[in-house]
């Protein structure tokens, strides 16, 4: 049997299975993002609508539901030409819902409408025809209003019957119908007992049933008059029957219906799912805490330090630097340096990572804090409740990691340690007069001993008419401290420029910590939020 494209609208089930990826989509990405009702009625929509299409297109559930006494059973009856339906006012007696199936193979679907009360029709005009019994909406017993609710969330086809009396019943209209307000392509309102109306109320309640009926929402829905007794309008009703089983498009347009519905109502509860990124601003106040954090007024003052530490060394009076060496590097302290053996730290990622001694600022930490907070707040804003608990913890979960990350930035920061060129031509000068002020000291005072033995005074060696060995003592004496105050001052301003930028480049690296650690983690989050709503746009 080759598929009759008027008959087997394969394109509307390829849509629909569209959709349900798309929805599909929305449950997986909704985890632990959509409020837990919400990702629910998702989860149980998309398992009802994917179980429903998986039994085929080729039979039609249409139900039989309604209020006590509408006479349900008796259309049942009516329609199937049996008595199969217990009908009656004083023993209500549909407890469990009867299936009517016209041909064959319908039995793995009212399996899983876990129909077992099953009758046998051949099927003729009404082939592909399931018609249920259902239970009354407004029965006393609890279990039988969960029953009529668990079968009209997944029936194909509504038949709602309603009397001359109770048609206007608000637990009829407010408990079903105005929900079902976008399925009336699949909704068919019969106007039982029709047979206790003359014509002139006839026309009167059909056009106020009409009404109520457009204020559900279910305007474009015919009402049907029927009478199981007088069999009026059952015939109409029959014909009707078998053009929607004909047409094997009510299984489509219901769960179509059900998807607009949830997609509407997801669509006004995800409203506040606008793309967002991490601003730059937000991300530069993180990234100047965190260096802040990672210690960059410490690890500026130190690289000055021990610039100056290490010029006094370089280019100081020689006289004096054993009082310089007895102090230690400021560097060495905050467990940085040159010469520092990797000894504390360890291996991450097959690289040796440096631990700094660098001990935070608590004020360092608490504004580092206090900038997450912020770029957090900035991201979430507007956001559905747990989507935004859902960020804020991937969010404080990077922050607990920053420490760590943040130690190794400083360890891996330039701490442009080079001793410049002029340090070693200035200490070189620094020797040299040093060595005069030696000599000419050891030369006075050899003349000094010569004629306190009262020796005759060797030759004098003069200069423009000085003392060659008192220039010497006196030069070096004059000339040492002034080159060592000259190199001082130098080396700060050297020191000063090497701390700023020591300091410049441990920002660099928490900048690059922050943008891995910290901005690449969240806009991975908000691209998947950024995917829910694609989902639902497709949905
Ligand atoms: N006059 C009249 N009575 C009806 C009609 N349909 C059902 N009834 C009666 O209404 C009562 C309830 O019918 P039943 O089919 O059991 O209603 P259900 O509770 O909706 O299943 C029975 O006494 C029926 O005989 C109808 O079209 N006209
Ligand atoms: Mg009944």
């Amino acid at each position: 049997m080759s598929p009759d494209p008027t008959t087997s609208p394969t394109a509307e089930v390829d849509g629909l299975r569209a959709r349900l990826r798309a929805l599909s989509r929305i449950a997986d990405l909704g985890q632990g993002r959509l409020d837990e009702p919400v990702l629910a009625r998702i989860q149980s929509t998309l398992a009802t609508a994917t179980a429903r299409l998986g039994h085929g297109t080729s039979h039609t559930v249409v139900a039989l539901a309604g209020a006590t006494g509408s006479g349900k059973s008796s259309l049942f009856n009516a329609i199937t030409g049996t008595e199969w339906a217990t009908t009656g006012i004083r023993r209500p007696t549909t407890s469990s819902p009867l299936a009517a199936v016209y041909g064959d193979g319908a039995g793995p679907l009212l399996d899983w409408l876990e129909i077992p009360n099953r009758q046998r029709h051949e099927g003729g005009s009404l082939e592909g025809l399931v018609l249920l019994d259902l239970p009354d909406h407004d029965s006393k017993v609890t279990a039988h209003r969960a029953e009529v609710d668990r079968l009209v969330a997944v029936v194909d086809v509504f038949g709602w019957v309603v009397d001359p009396q109770k048609y206007a019943d608000a637990a009829l209209h407010e408990g079903y119908l105005r929900q079902f307000g976008r399925h009336g392509a699949v909704t068919m309102v019969l106007l039982n007992q029709i047979d206790r109306l003359d014509a002139e109320a006839r026309a009167g309640t059909i056009a106020h049933l009409g009404a109520l009926l457009a204020e559900d929402g279910l305007g474009e829905v015919r009402v049907l008059p029927t009478s199981a007794v007088t069999g009026e309008g059952v015939d109409a009703l029959r014909r009707e029957l078998a053009a929607r089983v004909a047409e094997r498009r009510a299984i489509v347009t219901r769960i179509d219906a059900d998807l607009d519905w949830l997609a509407t109502d997801l669509t006004a509860s995800l409203s506040g799912l606008a793309d967002r990124t991490v601003s730059a601003s937000a991300r530069e106040q993180v990234v100047i805490a965190a260096t802040e954090a990672a210690g960059g007024s410490q690890l500026e003052a130190a690289v000055a330090g021990s610039y100056r530490h290490r010029g006094s060394l370089a280019v100081g009076w020689p006289l004096l630097r054993w009082i310089r060496k007895t102090r230690p590097d400021p560097l060495a302290r905050l467990g940085l340096g040159t010469r520092r053996p990797i000894e504390t730290g360890g291996i991450k990622d097959g690289v040796a990572v440096r631990r700094t001694a660098i001990s935070a600022d608590p004020l360092a930490v608490a504004r580092l804090d206090e900038a997450m907070r912020h770029l957090s707040q900035d991201v979430t804003r507007g956001l559905p409740e747990t989507a935004r608990r859902r960020l804020e913890s991937v969010i404080e979960s990077t922050r607990d990691e920053l420490p760590e990350s943040l130690d190794e930035a400083a360890g891996r920061t330039d701490l442009h340690l080079e001793p410049p060129r002029w340090w070693a031509v200035l200490g070189t000068v620094q020797w040299v007069v040093a060595a005069g002020l030696i000599v000419g000291l050891i030369w006075v005072l050899a003349l000094w001993g010569l004629a306190w033995f009262q020796f005759p005074p060797p030759p004098r060696v003069q200069w423009r008419g000085f003392p060659v060995q008192s220039l010497l003592a006196l030069g070096g004496l004059i000339l040492g401290p002034l080159l060592a105050t000259i190199g001082r001052r130098l080396t700060a301003v050297g020191g000063a420029r090497r701390g700023r930028q020591a300091r410049a480049s441990l920002s660099e690296h928490v900048a690059g910590v922050i943008d891995e650690d910290v901005v690449l983690t969240v806009t991975s989050e908000l691209g998947e939020l950024s995917e829910l709503r694609r989902a639902l746009a497709r949905l």
